[in-house]
């Protein structure tokens, strides 16, 4: 496979190349010279308190599709897993069912979160060897799971915090998910006219780490994983003014999967990302990013659905240099300014992109919306506009 044909998931999520390339910025490059070949994400895994009420949330809220389905009653006596999709977005939402359960471990400490952001790879085992070599933790060694599906070959490494990254490669298999799961199908009826889904793709995945640690987590993606560094970052300068954070993008080498990488910074106020480290006890999957391409219809229907999203002030629509900057987009500005959507450009083109709140109990895990419209980047230009929105939700949290 060539480094920007469709995954078997985006096929799947009827999507072209072309869309992709639109949604999630893909680019072409030689597989054949990188150490650590990743193809995309495989799927976010989360631990949650109730996976059963949790996964019903990502389909009533969200509008995902269940697919398939581990618990008591296929065998697995230990928890819950339900398995999510959206386009080519794949969400695993477990949870605890037996009182020794891991996962309520994971649970005491994180609260709800990201336990593994799984990738899906063609060769495991040339994956852990290069990264065994390059001082990675294994967690897993490479093994064969197969049932009447066929065989997926895994492993595991660890990456910030508990997050792990599992390692998956799925050619050999036809199931649903894994095997010890069973197919299953959506339980929810949606209105008529709803469309068949929300957003197509995982955009790009935010990892929050400690205090002086960003930079080793950027060279643990280069050195281990062979991600490159994209150009949008968040230095010294921007972030004692007001983001009170500093930022690094990686992303593997076809740009289908983007991590970037926040620390805390020492500002005037206390860091969003020192609130989330102190409620999430550690560093953690901060935000998720699913690609929509049509950010409108996803934010009203979400909105009616019951998310809350962060609210943008008027200012930001009427200032003039905005509106300079940003030029003609899609849509009327009025349209954004009712929706509270947030609008960047650069060289190559613009996006629109919108935040939830926190979903859960903690102030930790939240949602971005983005839409590409040929602009790589992640919203640069709205970094200060954002993390004032943030702030005025900490100080309502009593928590800056
Ligand atoms: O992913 C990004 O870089 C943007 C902006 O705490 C951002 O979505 C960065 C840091 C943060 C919240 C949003
Ligand atoms: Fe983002």
């Amino acid at each position: 496979m060539t480094s920007t044909d469709l995954t078997p998931a985006e096929l799947d999520a009827d999507l072209d190349l072309d869309q992709l390339k639109q949604l999630v910025g893909l680019v072409p490059y030689d597989e054949s010279t990188d150490p650590f070949p990743v193809t995309a994400m495989d799927a976010v895994v989360f631990v949650v308190g109730n996976a059963t009420q949790t996964a019903k949330y990502y389909q009533l809220a969200f509008g995902m599709d269940l697919v398939a389905y581990s618990g008591p009653e296929t065998g697995n006596k230990d928890g819950k897993a339900f398995v999510l999709k959206a386009g080519s977005a794949r969400f695993v939402i477990s949870g605890g069912v037996s009182p020794q359960s891991p996962l309520l471990d994971h649970h005491r400490k994180h609260g709800d979160g990201v336990a593994d952001l799984a990738l899906e790879v063609p060769d495991v085992d040339k994956c852990i060897e290069h990264a065994r070599k390059q001082g990675a933790v294994v967690l897993e060694e490479p093994n064969d799971v197969s049932d009447e599906h066929g065989t997926i070959r895994r492993a595991a490494i660890a990456a910030y915090g508990d997050t792990r990254h599992t390692l998956i490669d799925r050619g050999g298999y036809h199931g649903p998910y894994l095997p010890g799961f069973v197919a299953a199908t959506t339980q929810v009826t949606r209105p008529e006219g709803h469309p068949k889904r929300l957003f197509q793709a995982v955009d790009h995945v935010v990892g929050n780490v400690e205090l002086g640690r960003m930079d080793e987590w950027v060279g643990f993606y280069n050195k281990v994983m062979g991600f490159v560094n994209m150009a949008e970052f968040i230095g010294d300068d921007i972030a004692t003014d007001y983001s009170a954070l500093m930022s690094k993008v990686v992303a593997n080498g076809n740009h289908r999967v983007k991590f970037p990488l926040n620390e805390p910074a020492i500002a005037k106020k206390k860091s969003q990302i020192d609130e989330f480290l102190e409620f999430y006890d550690g560093a953690g999957a901060q935000h998720i990013a699913l690609a929509t391409n049509d950010i409108l219809r996803t934010v009203d229907i979400m909105r009616a659905n019951g998310v809350e999203f962060l609210s943008t002030p008027d200012s930001y629509y009427d200032d003039p240099e905005l509106r300079g900057r940003i030029g003609q987009v899609r849509v009327p500005i009025e349209e954004l300014k009712t929706r509270g959507i947030l609008v960047d450009r650069d060289e190559d083109g613009y996006l629109l992109q919108i935040f939830t709140k926190p979903i859960g109990d903690r102030p930790t895990v939240f949602y971005e919306l983005i839409e590409r419209h040929g602009s790589l980047g992640f919203g640069k230009g709205n970094f200060k506009a954002l993390f004032e929105a943030i702030e005025r939700e900490q100080e309502r949290r009593g928590n800056l």
